[in-house]
């Protein structure tokens, strides 16, 4: 018995790139880039450090090894990495308060209560992943570095989010080019907490199934500006949603003086912005709230051209694809 969906049969097969339907195909969705890895970046802070390389090898391992559904490694962090971890808690945790949207604040506090978020010890992914499930249904799942955009974009279709579990080198706490377990922890995980946000991210998900190398490219972009360094209004005052910023001193106090370009988040456009991977952005975009962000993008998503329609199903944790009528 095959269902319709199985085969999408009204279109040229070849056409379509391959995508995950089930849950379980994210063990394939695993292609690194390597741009910002400190054993191939000469301007890596870790690139010289020998120790450094070797600890995210045997860190990388734990997540080239992991299949969907196996318990979340841990990792026993040293007294160094932990004192990174300190650092950038406690600089970050000062300014929160004055910068960090609503939803962040809220979702930090629930992990500072519940899930044992603190400045003494890097929290685990497994129990993190316990906590976010219990919220809004987000579980983690661990990679060895950054991930493509297709591949990214298409665990979040699932409410699976792929986490780093390194940590930045000691020598530069306030910013890395490359995400790490402070980036995931307290810049992503927090958000993730919220009904609402889990929505818009795993709606960006959906939206890059099967679609085009020109379409991932403009929903990473959105993504980018968005998820990682959006900005949106709350009672009268510009606040800090994106976990790029939310991970990083230098770049949230930069991101919030008035030294960066401005510019009210609009899909059309903001999905053909040129961006910046190496150091702050020169141009954040501005939502009037989550909800019209949501909407937005939901309307720039109907437009993207594809064949069928995507739609997920929670009790199988699979995607249904169904012919366009
Ligand atoms: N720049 C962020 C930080 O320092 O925490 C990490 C990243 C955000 C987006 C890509 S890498
Ligand atoms: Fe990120």
């Amino acid at each position: 018995l095959k269902r319709v969906a199985d085969d999408v049969r009204c279109m040229p097969e070849e056409k379509v790139p391959w995508f995950p339907r089930q849950i379980k195909d994210l063990d394939r969705c695993n292609m690194l880039i390597t741009k910002f890895d400190p054993d191939m970046d000469h301007d890596h802070p870790g690139y010289n450090d020998p120790e450094y390389r070797k600890r995210r090898t045997v860190i990388s391992e734990l997540a080239f090894r992991y299949k969907q559904g196996d318990p979340l490694p841990m990792v026993e962090y040293t007294a160094e990495e932990i004192s990174t971890w300190r650092q950038v808690y406690q600089q970050l945790r000062s300014i929160y308060p004055s910068l960090a949207c609503k939803q962040f604040l809220d979702g930090l506090q629930q992990l500072e209560k519940e899930c044992g978020y603190g400045e003494d010890r890097i929290p685990q992914l497994r129990e993190v992943s316990a906590f976010l499930k219990e919220r809004t249904g987000f579980q983690l799942r661990p990679v060895a570095g950054l991930l493509s955009a297709r591949d990214f974009l298409a665990s979040l279709a699932f409410r699976v989010f792929q986490c780093t579990q390194y940590i930045r080198h000691s020598s530069a706490p306030m910013h890395s080019p490359e995400p790490d377990c402070c980036h995931e922890l307290l810049g992503h995980i927090p958000m993730l907490a919220d009904k609402e946000f889990a929505q818009f991210s795993q709606e960006i998900g959906l939206a890059s199934l099967g679609a085009s190398d020109e379409d991932i490219e403009k929903l990473s972009t959105l993504y980018w500006f968005t998820v990682e360094f959006g900005l949106c209004k709350q009672n009268g005052a510009v606040k800090a949603y994106g976990a790029g910023l939310l991970s990083s001193y230098g770049e949230l106090v930069y991101a919030l003086s008035n030294e960066p370009e401005y510019k009210p988040f609009a899909p059309e456009e903001t999905a053909v912005q040129p961006y910046q991977d190496q150091t702050y952005q020169p141009v954040y975009f501005v939502s009037e709230s989550f909800e019209d962000a949501k909407m937005k993008l939901r309307k720039y998503s109907a437009n993207i051209k594809r064949p069928f329609t995507v739609r997920y199903d929670p009790f199988t944790c699979s995607v249904e694809v169904l012919d366009q009528p």
